[in-house]
């Protein structure tokens, strides 16, 4: 663990030996710790990250995840694929829906530190994320046309709401690899910074935002998705519906009574 404040985590999220995850306060720090092999996901490190993000302590507001070593993820185990039946191929990509569902739609925002190869499945468990913190040595590639396969682990489905079904079209048929800071243009990422100062990056992000009111961050990232998938009359009722139900929350009324009484910062531009 680079960051001394946190402490290694105990119960099952100890027991999770290709994850190295360690708790400071309210934020947790999940690193993939498979560095030999570029931190590939075989399906025991995907069934573990699936557990991790079903068992966060109550305290955690917020999750930062990296990867050890050189890179953040080199995507699907390719030793493990061997001669999959279809209908293995259909549990194995469930499998990863399930455990990147329990990302995007867990209980709490995950921010993602990225360096390196972010390819394949790597892509799409950082897409899985809320927030994608950048580094310098940042390279984004789709190379499942390249091996003869297709995503599964929910790149179709998340990929192109960030960047558009053509980019990734291209990314597939061409091999196109974008660097870090084609990836930020693009939105692949929302931070570009420099190399060794993503994860404090991550960090300071997933501290800002556990001090929101919980019940606000779970509005983003449960109701925000899904109002997208919507057509605009349903979305707008959603969202009346989820307006109505943080604003009667306590947090909320106690953040408004700070603020009309001097007690909350204003907005400005850090
Ligand atoms: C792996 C994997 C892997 C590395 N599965 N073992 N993903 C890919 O097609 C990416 C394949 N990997 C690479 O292109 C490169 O390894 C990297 C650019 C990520 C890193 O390069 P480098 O020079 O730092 O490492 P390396 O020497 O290539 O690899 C080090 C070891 O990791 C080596 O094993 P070793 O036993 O010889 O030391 C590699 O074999 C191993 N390794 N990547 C297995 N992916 C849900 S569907 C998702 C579909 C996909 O993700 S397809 C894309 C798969």
């Amino acid at each position: 663990m680079t960051l001394p404040a946190f402490v290694p985590a105990t119960g099952v999220l100890a027991t999770l030996d290709l994850l190295q995850i360690g708790v400071d306060g309210d934020v947790a720090h999940l690193r993939l710790a498979r560095p030999d092999k570029r931190n590939a996901l075989n399906d025991a490190l995907v069934r573990q990250l699936h557990t991790a993000f079903v068992n966060w302590p109550a305290a955690v507001r917020a999750v930062v995840i990296s990867g050890e070593g050189r890179h953040f993820c080199a995507g699907l185990d390719l030793s493990e694929l061997g001669e999959r039946s279809t209908f293995e191929g259909v549990a194995h990509s469930r499998m990863w829906h399930a455990a990147m569902d329990a990302i995007q739609f867990g209980p709490v925002p995950v921010v993602a530190a990225l360096h390196g190869a972010v390819v394949g499945g790597g892509l799409e468990l950082a897409s899985a994320c809320h927030i994608r913190v950048a580094e310098a040595s940042t390279f984004y590639g789709l190379p499942e046309g390249q091996r003869g396969l297709f995503v599964g682990g929910g790149g179709s489905a998340r990929v192109p709401r960030l960047i558009g079904a053509a980019r990734m079209t291209d990314m597939m048929l061409t091999g196109r690899v974008l660097d870090a800071d084609e990836g930020q243009a693009v939105g692949l990422s929302h931070y570009r910074v420099a190399d060794g100062e993503g994860v404090a990056k991550a960090v300071a992000l997933a501290r800002r935002i556990a001090a929101n009111a919980p019940l606000s961050n779970f509005a983003v990232i449960q109701a925000l998705p899904r109002i997208a998938d919507l057509s605009q009359s349903d979305g707008l009722f959603v969202e009346s519906l989820m307006a109505a139900i943080a604003q009667g929350d306590e947090a909320a009324k106690q953040r408004m009574r700070d603020f009309l009484e001097g007690r909350a910062g204003k907005v400005a531009k850090a």
